[in-house]
């Protein structure tokens, strides 16, 4: 249910059920986890890119399998967050590398959440976000309640998850939910060349600027500045510090090794 390619320093994963608009069943849960798994140890990937075929790029968990008989159990819910979709978004996040997500058409429920988890997430005009929980009386899951207000702002992200309204790519755009909104036909190509851009650059660097980035959200200042302090150090180990020194120096093109 995903395609996987690796091509210069890129891995592209794309949800493939494009007749129920890339929406998560058991087995699609696995090819993820098994495509993250070969990202995590392929040291020739700098970069992940997600996105979806067709016209959708998910519509969130897959309700033919959730619909419940009349009389029958309550399903546990818990569960299938705690297995597919919580790590899942752990795995993004700490991904040590960037994570671009090309949404190609409408992300509704832990489809939505998910553009959210990624790092930089583009969008095609005629994309939308849809916050659906509510209108199943579920709950935003897969990051969606800390994501969202810390992107838009609480009285907008109330309003989103309450309302579960359609918001348009321009309008996300708009917000600072994500990134920027490009012409439909563009998008595909803008990601991957964003992609490959930032696979030439310091991952190991990018991977420590990300980390700094998730942790501000929930660190005091000086708990900020400490973890900087602790993060620069390490930077200034590696290889691509030197060689970005270097080249500057020189007046050349640095070539950086990711490491
Ligand atoms: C779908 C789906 C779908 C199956 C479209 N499932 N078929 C976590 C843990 C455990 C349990 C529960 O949930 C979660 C997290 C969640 O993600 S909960 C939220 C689940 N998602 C939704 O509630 C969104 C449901 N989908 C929609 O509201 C609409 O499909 C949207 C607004 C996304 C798109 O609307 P349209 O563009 O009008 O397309 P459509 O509704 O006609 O869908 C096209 C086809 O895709 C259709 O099938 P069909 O056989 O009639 O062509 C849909 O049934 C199917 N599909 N979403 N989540």
């Amino acid at each position: 249910h995903i395609l996987f390619t690796i091509e210069q320093g890129v891995a592209t994963l794309t949800l493939n059920r494009p007749e129920q608009l890339n929406s998560f069943n058991a087995q699609m849960h696995k090819e993820v986890r098994e495509a993250l798994k070969q990202v995590r140890q392929n040291p020739e990937v700098r970069c992940l890119l997600i996105t979806g075929s067709g016209r959708g790029f998910c519509a969130g968990q897959d309700l033919g399998d959730r619909n419940v008989a009349p009389g029958a159990a309550a399903p546990d819910l818990g569960e299938s967050i705690e297995k597919n979709y919580n790590p899942l978004i752990r795995a993004l996040r700490d991904l040590p590398m960037p994570v671009i997500c090309a949404v190609n058409g409408v992300a509704a429920g832990a489809g939505a959440n998910i553009a959210l988890a990624c790092d930089i997430t583009l969008a095609a005009k005629s994309a939308s976000f849809i916050q659906a929980f509510c209108k199943i009386g579920l709950v935003p899951d897969s990051g969606g309640t800390w994501t969202l207000p810390r992107a838009v702002g609480m009285a907008r992200a109330k309003a989103l998850a309450l309302l579960g309204d359609r918001l348009s790519a321009e309008q996300a755009e708009q917000w600072g939910m994500i990134w920027r909104c490009v012409d439909d036909a563009a998008l595909q190509d803008e990601a991957l060349k964003l992609a490959r851009q930032l696979a030439t650059q310091p991952t190991y660097g990018l991977a420590l600027i990300k980390r700094a980035l998730n942790a501000s959200a929930s660190n005091s200042f000086d708990a900020q500045l400490d973890l900087e302090r602790d993060l620069q150090r390490l930077a200034g180990r590696s290889e691509d510090y030197r060689e970005g020194v270097a080249a500057f120096m020189a007046k050349r093109t640095p070539e950086f090794k990711g490491r």
